[in-house]
This record gives C-alpha cells, sequence and structure tokens, in this order.
C-alpha cells in the first residue's frame, strides 16, 4: 500500500547526498557554504579557523578542529527552495573510511570533490568505485579554483581515463587562481562574474552569454590570453559532447562537473542550483532477501547507519542515526527492531545541523533522524512499523593495528571497558575477546593509527581516562566459517582464537604469511575478511 498524496510529497523533496573526497579536498568548507546558501548558518567562519572565531561547521568534535580534520561524519538537514536537503559531510582520510561507506549506503547520490591542484588522488579512486559498486549517482566538484592548478580539459582528462567515468561539464571556469573571474553555466547559458575582493557572497554578477554570439562579453571580465583559451576550450567541448542526459547520469554513467572555490563561495551557488534540478530524491532500497523497499510505501521502513556517543556532553548521551527508507516517522511511535525480535518505541528523535540537535516530530523516506539510544541499537539494525525488514548489510573493515589498554588508576577499569564499549559499538574500533581472560581486557583493533590516536584523545577528553595503548604484534583478523556460513570454532595448526562482540569466533595473526599456513592447513574453511553485523 502506498503513502497518502501528503506523504508521497513530502518524501520526493527531499534529497539526501554525502560529500566525498580524498582528505583536504574542501568537502567541510564547501559542507559549511552549503548551510550558508541554505540559511542555516549566517556567518561562515573557517574551518581551520583562528582559536576566538566561532567554527560553525560539521567538524564539531575538539579533536578535529585541533587537527583540522573531519573524523567522523556528520548530518545536516536544510531546506532550500522546495527541497528538505539532507547533506552529510564525511571525513576523508582512509582510517575512517568505514563511516564514510556507512554514509554512502545511507544516501542517494554523492558529491565528489576533486582539488584543482591535485586532480585524482589515491582516495577519490576508491570512492568512485565504490559509488560505482552502489550505483550511486555522482556529481563532481572541482575546487580551489582561486589556486593555481591543472587546467579544466586536463584535468577532466584525467578524470575520464583514471576513474573510467565520463564527464560532462556543466560549468566552465573563465580562468584559474589569480585570474580566476567567474563561472560559465553551460546549460543555462549565463555566466556569474564574481569579485574576488568582495565583501558580499551576494556581490555576483549574472550576464547572458551565448557562445559565438556574446564572445566579447569574455574580454571585458578577463585578461585577453584567459578568454581566448575560455573561448578555445569552449569550441572543443560545444563540439565534442552530446546534451546532457539526466538518466545517464542517475544510472552512473556520467558525472556531472562543476567548477568553484569553496573557501571563496565561487560557484557554490551554480552546483546548488543544477542539484537541486537534478538529484534523485529517495531511491528504493534493496533487502537481504533480494526485495525491493519502495520509498513511497505507506510501512515505515529504517536503518542505522551510524551510533555517535557524547555529542552532547553534559548529557552522556547516544543517538543512533536512522536513514528512513520507506514512509512517515512519527516521534513517539512504536517500530519492530527485526535483530532483537520486539517492539521498542522511539520517543526522542532529532534532526541535525552537525552537533546542534532540534527534536523533530515527523520525518519521512530519505530523511536521518537521530534517535535516542540507550543501548539497543547496532550499526545495521533495521526497524519497521510492522514486520521484520533486513537491508543489505553495512561494510565492515578488518583492522590492521592492534593493541591492549592498561589504566594506571584501577579503579578505573570498569569505566575504561564501558567507554571501550561504546567507542567500538559506534564502529570507531573494534574488540576483540580472549576466551580465557574475558571481556575485561579486550584487545583493540583499528583500521589504521588515526584511530588509535582518536581512541586515546576520546577516552581522556569524553571519559577522563589517563590510559596507555600497548601494541600488539597482530596484523590480520579473519573470521573463520565452513562455506555454508556457520562459525568455525577450532582451527587446526595452532591459530589465536578470539571472540568478537557479538561471540563470533576471530583468529588473529602476524602476518599474511601465517593466515596462507592456516588457509593450508584448513581447507575447508573460508577467512572472511569481515562478517555481516546482523545476528
Ligand atoms: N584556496 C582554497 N582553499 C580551500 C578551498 N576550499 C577549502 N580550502 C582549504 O583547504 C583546507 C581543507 O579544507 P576542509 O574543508 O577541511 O577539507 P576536507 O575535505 O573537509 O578535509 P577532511 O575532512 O579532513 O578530509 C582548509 O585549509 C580550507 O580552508 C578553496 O576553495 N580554496
Ligand atoms: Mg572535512
Amino acid at each position: 500500500m502506498l503513502s497518502t498524496p501528503q506523504v508521497q510529497k513530502e518524501i520526493q523533496r527531499r534529497r539526501t547526498f554525502a560529500i566525498i573526497s580524498h582528505p583536504d579536498a574542501g568537502k567541510t568548507t564547501l559542507t559549511e557554504k552549503l548551510l550558508y546558501h541554505g540559511g542555516v548558518i549566517h556567518e561562515t567562519g573557517e574551518v581551520k579557523g583562528k582559536s576566538g572565531t566561532k567554527a560553525v561547521t560539521s567538524d564539531w568534535m575538539e579533536l578535529e578542529r585541533q587537527k583540522g580534520i573531519s573524523i567522523t561524519s556528520s548530518v545536516m538537514t536544510f531546506d532550500y527552495g522546495d527541497l528538505r536537503v539532507n547533506l552529510l559531510d564525511t571525513p576523508g582520510h582512509k582510517d575512517f573510511s568505514e563511516d564514510t561507506y556507512r554514509v554512502l549506503m545511507a544516501v542517494d547520490s554523492a558529491a565528489m570533490l576533486i582539488d584543482v591542484a591535485k586532480g585524482v588522488e589515491e582516495r577519490t579512486k576508491k570512492l568512485y568505485e565504490v559509488c560505482r559498486l552502489r550505483k550511486i549517482p555522482i556529481f563532481t566538484f572541482v575546487n580551489k579554483l582561486d589556486r593555481e592548478g591543472k587546467d579544466p580539459l586536463t584535468l577532466i582528462d584525467e578524470v575520464e581515463k583514471t576513474l573510467n567515468m565520463q564527464c560532462y561539464p556543466v560549468t566552465w571556469p573563465l580562468g584559474i587562481g589569480q585570474r580566476f573571474r567567474g563561472i560559465y553555466n553551460r546549460l543555462t547559458k549565463e555566466i556569474w562574474i564574481y569579485d574576488q575582493r568582495r565583501e558580499e557572497v551576494e556581490d555576483y554578477k549574472i550576464i547572458p552569454f551565448e557562445k559565438g554570439k556574446d564572445d566579447a562579453i569574455l574580454y571585458d571580465y578577463l585578461d585577453k590570453e584567459s578568454a581566448d583559451q575560455v573561448l578555445e576550450e569552449l569550441d572543443l567541448i560545444e563540439g565534442a559532447l552530446p546534451p546532457f542526459d539526466v538518466n545517464e547520469f542517475l544510472n552512473g554513467q556520467i558525472s556531472p562537473v562543476t567548477f568553484g572555490s569553496a573557501k571563496q563561495n565561487f560557484g557554490v551557488d551554480t552546483f546548488l542550483q543544477f542539484f537541486t534540478k537534478y538529484a534523485p530524491g529517495p531511491q528504493p532500497r534493496h533487502t537481504k532477501d533480494d526485495k525491493e523497499v519502495d520509498p513511497l510505501d505507506a510501512k515505515f521502513t529504517g536503518f542505522v547507519f551510524k551510533i555517535q556517543a557524547n555529542m552532547d556532553r553534559r548529557h552522556r548521551d547516544r543517538i543512533a542515526f536512522i536513514r528512513i527508507c520507506s514512509g512517515k516517522f512519527e516521534r513517539g511511535m512504536k517500530v519492530q527492531h527485526s535483530r532483537l525480535e520486539r517492539e521498542l518505541r522511539l520517543s526522542y528523535s532529532s534532526q541535525f545541523v552537525a552537533a546542534d540537535k532540534e527534536t523533530v516530530d515527523e520525518a519521512y523516506a530519505g530523511d536521518i533522524v537521530g534517535v535516542g539510544d540507550t543501548g539497543n541499537f547496532a550499526i545495521g539494525d533495521c526497524v519497521s512499523s510492522s514486520g521484520k525488514v533486513q537491508f543489505e548489510d553495512i561494510p565492515k573493515f578488518a583492522p590492521e593495528l592492534f593493541g591492549r589498554l592498561s589504566v594506571r588508576d584501577a579503579l578505573k577499569r570498569q569505566k575504561m571497558q564501558e567507554a571501550l564499549q561504546h567507542l567500538s559499538e559506534e564502529g570507531a574500533i573494534q574488540l576483540f575477546i580472549e576466551p580465557h581472560i574475558g571481556a575485561q581486557d579486550p584487545i583493540i583493533g583499528a583500521v589504521g593509527e588515526l584511530q588509535f590516536e582518536v581512541l586515546m584523545h576520546r577516552l581522556k577528553d569524553e571519559y577522563n581516562l589517563e590510559v596507555k595503548l600497548n601494541r600488539l604484534p597482530y596484523s590480520v583478523a579473519r573470521w573463520p566459517r565452513t562455506a555454508d556460513g556457520k562459525a568455525v570454532t577450532e582451527l587446526k595448526g595452532g591459530a589465536n582464537m578470539f571472540r568478537d562482540l557479538i561471540d563470533n569466533p576471530v583468529v588473529l595473526v602476524n602476518q599474511e604469511w601465517d593466515l596462507n599456513w592456516l588457509k593450508r592447513e584448513n581447507p575447508d574453511v573460508e577467512f572472511q575478511t569481515s562478517i555481516s553485523r546482523a545476528r
């Protein structure tokens, strides 16, 4: 059964997307500018602002501000025109990529940022692959045009060749670096002239521009060399490209490209204009039993893709972020929790602008709501207004670094265990338990060095715990399973067997060589790099 026409209308105006890229390309800066254009914030503070300036950014965590990088993804909701936009800023660093991948499960499109000077970088490739695999349409935003960089044709060529993704330039930069003057929008046939020294963001001019007829206008604003170059480039692309085909974009075959500078707020408005016209609304979601859930279905369904503890330090809260897949959410509603197989009331629900939350009474498919959680939710859990639903698994990465914590003050041991439990439920670290030692002294696994650094910082900052990290020599974790997916509890060849938090057997070995040894000794066992969180 479908939702009522009124609910359908609400669902259809949702746009949920993630900003992704290699570290430092400007995701958080762009997020902030988009919030500005969405009327959510009224002054934009630099991400790495001087101390004292109010930074109103998605980097709300203390350590993010100190380090000037994003550590955790952040959700922001705002209205733009007729649309309700849910925007997710993600961390670029590979040590936090599990978080980014989880976010990509929860969105309907993504905006990839590319630094004009650096072009396609290592993470850019990985993220394109993930989007392609999941058939998520990708907008490409070439950023930092206020700096010198590669010329746009070279850059587009690089994207097409290295990422095997056809590009469709929607806008074209008029000059670059010092000589940057504006953006030409090929679809609306307008040029947007920005003043590099402008005080107000609204300080720009829009001039109709038709290539061939209005070429002279470019010479009024650009130096001769830049104007010549732009006209030459436009000749080349106009001749070579068929018109924009929105279906090719929605199928993930082409990526529309816009240019700009997030920091200077150039081209952010042209991006938004394009985004609001073409970004897809809530898409159907696949279930594990290979069904599709239509977002317009009257039944409410959703899944938890992120858990964050201590966003509100005064209340030691814990929020489970749910992407609504179908129907309408109402605060206080009773839902079926598929994993626990029981009914649960969602009483505390909010929507966010970074760490600022506002109670939300109603939300619709496409939206992301944060629900207060007392320990019922794990990442990947599914809820519905009736019956059991299980959406696709959320990826979990095999950790490669391992250690154990020791706390000087023995009285704080229990507190440390609780803290580790919270942080592992967030997916910030993974815990492994030695059967004969038990849960009080778990081994901690991390995907990368920075995860350990964040762990130590958060233990001190959020839990007031001074701990020491003792590294262990393991570097590989695998979940042994039979061919039909059953847990294997005993292995030949002297394996170190542990349990993960949901009691699955795991082997930890020092190096790949040891793993190969185990594989030879146990030819019938599959050594999985991760397993489903769903129990
Ligand atoms: N010149 C210039 N600098 C920019 C621009 N956009 C962002 N930056 C700078 O680039 C740096 C990184 O920006 P962020 O927005 O933190 O980048 P990010 O992609 O969010 O980084 P991570 O989340 O850590 O991956 C900051 O110093 C920004 O001020 C731009 O358009 N021009
Ligand atoms: Mg960031």
